[in-house]
């Protein structure tokens, strides 16, 4: 324990930070629970969260799971760990460098934003092992890359630098790795600056563009614009854009 450590900023904004080298950050069972306490436990606008400026995480411990029969790996919490990763209300910046492989991809994945140094390397290498990604990589690469160019990703298993991975949709800034956490920051900062209801709504109305068909999409997006327009924090957005000054939400 204490491989994941976080990081409490000004302005609402958690680091959170695998630390596990002599592993390549290898997300173990105890490491996979330890983030999802830590990213449970904390009460932010927004988190980054990173391997630190050389490695984001190498996937699974293949170690671990070498000898995981189906029914072990079943009772092992391994997937509701992702499931409770998944769920988190928070927006969650992925501040990739260096190796985002197998499940550590999933990870940089299932956050909102990735933000990759210039060294990051993207991949879903499962298919080398007799295995396939187990924690959503084929469909977030479907949905982020489309389906043919996530083919080309997951039934090769090469891997993609950060400027491939931007030209297929998955990174959303590139910058050298010296500055990848504090650049994660910036941009989970500008996230957190905005109303909490609002940000968490479009977020909730974004997720639901994989799941839901367009016409129940939309109509979720107004139910959200309708709960908004209820908000004290709508109202304060407003005035404070009209008499041109910072908005001072409260989350109401
Ligand atoms: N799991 C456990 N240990 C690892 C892992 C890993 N994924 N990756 C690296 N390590 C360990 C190595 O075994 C080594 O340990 P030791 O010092 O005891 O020999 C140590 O970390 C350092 O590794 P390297 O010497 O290889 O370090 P390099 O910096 O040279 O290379 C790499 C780094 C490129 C990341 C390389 O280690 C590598 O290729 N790792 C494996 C990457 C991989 O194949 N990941 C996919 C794993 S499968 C997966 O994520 C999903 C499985 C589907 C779910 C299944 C559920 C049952």
């Amino acid at each position: 324990m204490g491989t994941v450590t976080a990081d409490v900023r000004p302005g609402g904004v958690a680091v959170v930070t695998i630390a596990a080298p002599e592993t390549r950050n290898a997300l173990s069972t105890e490491l996979l629970t330890e983030l999802a306490d830590t990213l449970e436990g904390l009460d932010v606008r927004a988190v980054v969260l990173t391997g630190g400026p050389k490695l984001f995480a190498a996937g699974a411990d293949v170690k671990q799971l070498r000898e995981l029969s189906p029914i072990e790996y079943a009772a092992s919490g391994r997937a509701a760990c992702w499931q409770r990763i998944g769920a988190v209300g928070t927006p969650l910046v992925a501040a990739v460098a260096g190796y985002a492989l197998g499940g550590g991809c999933e990870l940089a994945l299932s956050a909102d934003l990735v933000v990759a140094a210039d060294t990051a390397v993207f991949g879903q290498p499962e298919v080398k092992l007799g295995l396939v990604p187990g924690a959503g990589g084929t469909q977030r690469w479907a949905r982020a890359a489309g389906r043919y160019a996530a083919a080309g990703v997951v039934l090769t298993g090469r891997t993609v630098d950060a400027f491939e991975a931007r030209d297929l949709g998955l990174v959303h800034r590139i910058v050298p790795s010296e500055r990848l956490v504090e650049a994660a920051v910036a941009v989970a900062s500008s996230v957190a600056a905005n109303g909490p209801l609002a940000v968490r709504a479009a977020r909730s109305a974004l997720r639901r563009a994989d799941e839901l068909p367009l016409s129940a999409a939309l109509e979720y997006e107004r139910q959200q614009l309708l709960l908004m327009l209820g908000s004290d924090d709508h109202v304060e957005g407003i005035t404070a854009l009209l008499e041109k000054r910072a908005p001072r939400f409260t989350g109401r």
